[in-house]
């Protein structure tokens, strides 16, 4: 991350005031930006809130670097970047995906302690606050999907929180990258009722999707809310995107593949998700109404 800000210092600038993780690990995000000042909307993604899901920071890095070199070379790439300021962030969960390469491969949520039992960590896709510890949570802290001894107990998911909280004002999109099982999710997770903009969010995810199918690998994805097309979930990022600070477009997204290889998709796959999953990016750039 660090080489490619200082190679395309026009337009990218790391973001570090999210601070450390309970490890003590650096949290950075990239901001890509083609003409600063003008206060144009940002749109936040982050990858990696699942320390297993190894395809996803590989995926963020892809969009990173795509976005960068492609710039001077790509009007597609030139519009999508003079549209919006993006703001990427390849590591959310960076003690976990750690852990995953030194401890087990299979871990998913953070790395902090948990009082009165040994069980390590809280799943930090159900412990934003809202909706926080309903249904398709667990309260048991050795389960994957533990939410947390309260809202926001995670200091990743406060940091993040906090970041977008103070950019609300002109955050126009937010999306949680995950993997696997080729969806394109939209709101609710915690309940299976259509959020107000379905028809604007499906709208722009089925370009998306589209573009995803015809970018040389015919990768078909499914759409619909998060609650409907995978399970319930409740304290989950895109639904406090959506549902605290109003953030218009919010998406969480599973990536490659449906289940052959699961989280452990082979690194022959990693260049052709990059490849279908920024066109998909580039046309739901595209077909923002801001
Ligand atoms: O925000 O609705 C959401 C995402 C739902 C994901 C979750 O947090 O549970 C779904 C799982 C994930 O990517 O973490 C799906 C994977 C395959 C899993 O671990 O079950
Ligand atoms: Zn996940």
């Amino acid at each position: 991350m660090r080489k490619l800000v200082s190679q395309y210092s026009n337009l990218a600038t790391l973001v570090s005031e999210f601070g450390n993780s309970y490890e003590g690990r650096a949290i950075h995000a990239i901001k890509i930006s083609s003409n600063p000042g003008q206060n144009k909307k940002t749109f936040f993604f982050n990858c990696g809130i699942h320390a297993r899901e190894w395809i996803t920071p590989a995926t963020c890095m892809y969009i990173i670097n795509k976005m960068l070199s492609g710039y001077g070379q790509d009007s597609s790439i030139k519009a999508m970047v003079d549209k919006l300021d993006w703001v990427i962030m390849p590591v959310f969960n960076v003690d976990g995906y750690v852990y995953t390469h030194t401890g087990n491969r299979m871990w998913r949520k953070t790395r902090s302690r948990n009082s009165g039992t040994n069980c390590i960590g809280t799943d930090p896709n159900r412990n934003w606050n809202y909706h926080w510890a309903g249904v398709g949570t667990s309260s048991n802290p050795c389960r994957d999907t533990y939410h947390g001894p309260s809202p926001f107990s995670e200091v990743e998911v406060w940091s993040v929180a906090r970041y977008l909280y103070k950019n609300r004002r002109s955050l126009i999109g937010y999306m949680d990258i995950h993997a696997y099982s080729q969806l394109w999710m939209t709101p609710w997770g915690y309940k299976k009722t259509l959020p107000k903009d379905y028809t604007e969010l499906k709208r722009v995810s089925d370009i998306a999707v589209g573009a995803l199918y015809n970018a040389g690998y015919g990768t078909s994805y499914r759409v619909g809310p998060s609650s409907v097309i995978i399970y319930e979930n409740s304290g989950a990022t895109k639904d406090w995107a959506y549902g605290v600070l109003g953030v218009r477009y919010a998406f969480a997204l599973e990536l490659r593949d449906q289940g052959r290889y699961g989280f452990m998709l082979p690194a022959n796959q990693i260049t052709p998700t990059g490849i279908e999953t920024f066109a998909a990016i580039k046309a739901m750039g595209a077909a923002l109404r801001i």
